[in-house]
């Protein structure tokens, strides 16, 4: 008979698992986490990630089908399929440090579902991670699992976008499951499908082997920051000419062979995966004696070194080579906009970069805590603040971080830029008043006619 999945749980109650879990309708889902301060704030009013829609659908949910908790082993032992979602950063050291997974968490996971589990279960992997990553779960769950428990592993890569996650998830272009290829292997790939199928079309259920899905999921990420990498390596062009890079991205985006997605210009890109995916897939390739691979795809990640920098050493020129003591406000430091997440953001290099020459910073983002941007000023720790103290400074709203400004630096694309009393803004700068869209969001024209010097990414004039 065909497995009917009564009872979800979910390790990890991150930025992923999360989520993903709240969206499952009809089914009882637990999410579990050794974190007692993050499972405490999914059971709050105040959610422990922003990210717009969610609060609605985990207030509507919570209590009913969806539950958050410390009690990782009682829910284990309670579910027919398992969710892993923990986190997989990039190794610190060891072999394949900066490039290789660090995977830890999930095995340490992995290891105490076989030891927990009474009866048979299937175990999803929802964390990205390595290729072959499913093959070593299952080597672990089968030498530890007890008589008459058997585990099937499935890989179940999750494609969602932060600040689009509930839109996402909610209809997905496509849902990806992997397998073994065995009779076993596709029943539980069925089981899974038919959780998705509660709302998910059929057709947009695909299902392939375990290897082709976890590369699938890379594969996805490493062409999305290609593009960006490749638009971003035309702006400079574009910078040199004359030529404008969103008139540029606009003519080549309406091919149809090609698409409009994905050609935004910026400071370069953030967030938790794409430089983590491509460096495993560098490192892949590596492993696999396949070195041009792994140059090809190291290069989209050098590109967009060089964007952050290129657009770093833009400030400084602009500011007349120097700005050592200069007031730089940075407006925004999430990674993009609509989330609190700042994990790679741009404006953590930029921020840097402008610390280095000695400048006074001034940011502002409207969903990141000081405390958060301490945490990546220092790299959690690793530098100390007491020496930057002194030249930085956490603001309330956009006017306070302009107040006094000579260059102000738009790094994340919230909409409450495009909307700000610029004149306002003005009145307030020493002149020359320098602002640098990294983002190409602002209305370059209104800016210049009210005085300021608007420096953008792939505009030459
Ligand atoms: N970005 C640009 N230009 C563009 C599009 C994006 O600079 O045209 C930047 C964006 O500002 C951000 C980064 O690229 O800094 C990544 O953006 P995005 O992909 O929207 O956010 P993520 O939440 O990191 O989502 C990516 C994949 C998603 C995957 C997830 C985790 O899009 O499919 O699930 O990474 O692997």
């Amino acid at each position: 008979a065909p497995i009917t999945v009564k009872k979800i749980c979910c390790i990890g109650a991150g930025y992923v698992g999360g989520p993903t879990c709240a969206v499952i309708p009809n089914i009882t889902v637990t999410i579990v986490d050794l974190n007692q301060q993050r499972i405490d704030a999914w059971n709050s009013d105040e959610l422990p990630i922003y990210e717009p829609g969610l609060d609605a659908v985990v207030k509507g949910a919570r209590g009913k089908n969806l539950f958050f908790s410390t009690n990782v082993d009682k829910a284990i032992e309670e579910a027919d399929l398992i969710f892993v979602s923990v986190n997989t950063p990039t190794k610190k050291s060891g072999i394949g440090a900066g490039f290789a997974a660090d995977l830890k968490f999930l095995q340490l996971a992995t290891r105490r579902i076989a030891e927990v589990a009474k009866s048979s279960k299937i175990v999803v992997e929802k964390s990205t991670v390595p290729c072959r990553t499913a093959d070593a779960m299952r080597t672990i769950l089968e030498a530890n699992s007890k008589p008459g428990c058997h585990f099937d592993i499935l890989s179940n890569p999750e494609f969602l976008a932060e600040g689009t996650a509930i839109d996402d998830l909610h209809a997905p272009d496509r849902v990806l499951i992997g397998s073994l290829q065995t009779k076993q292997g596709l029943d539980a790939c069925e089981a899974l499908a038919s959780v998705y199928a509660n709302w998910v079309p059929r057709e947009r259920i695909l299902t392939v082997g375990l290897w082709s899905s976890e590369l699938s999921k890379l594969a996805a990420n490493a062409m999305l920051a290609q593009r960006i990498s490749s638009v971003n390596a035309l702006s400079a062009i574009c910078e040199a000419t004359g030529a404008n890079i969103d008139e540029v991205a606009f003519a080549v985006g309406k091919d149809t062979r090609m698409g409009s997605k994905f050609l935004k210009a910026s400071v370069g890109f953030g967030g938790s995966c794409f430089q983590k995916d491509i460096l495993n897939l560098v490192y892949l390739s590596e492993s696999l004696h396949l070195p041009e691979v792994a140059k090809y795809w190291r290069a989209v990640v050098e590109m967009n070194e060089y964007q952050k920098s290129r657009f770093a050493n833009k400030v400084v020129d602009t500011l007349f080579n120097t700005i050592t003591g200069k007031k730089i406000a940075i407006l925004g430091w999430a990674f993009k906009k609509d989330t609190g997440d700042t994990r790679e953001s741009p404006a953590i290099t930029l921020a840097n970069h402008f610390l280095t020459e000695k400048a006074r910073i001034n940011i502002y983002d409207p969903q990141v805590s000081a405390d958060q941007i301490w945490l990546d000023l220092t790299d959690y720790g690793d530098v100390p603040a007491e020496p930057i103290k002194p030249h930085v400074t956490i603001s309330q709203s956009v006017e306070e971080a302009c107040h006094n400004a000579e260059a102000i630096v738009v790094c994340t694309e919230w909409d409450e830029f495009k909307t700000l009393d610029w004149q306002k803004i003005y009145d307030n700068c020493p002149r020359p008043a320098f602002v640098f869209d990294g983002r190409l969001i602002l209305d370059r024209k209104a800016l210049t006619d009210i005085g300021f010097k608007v420096t953008s990414i792939g505009t030459g004039d």
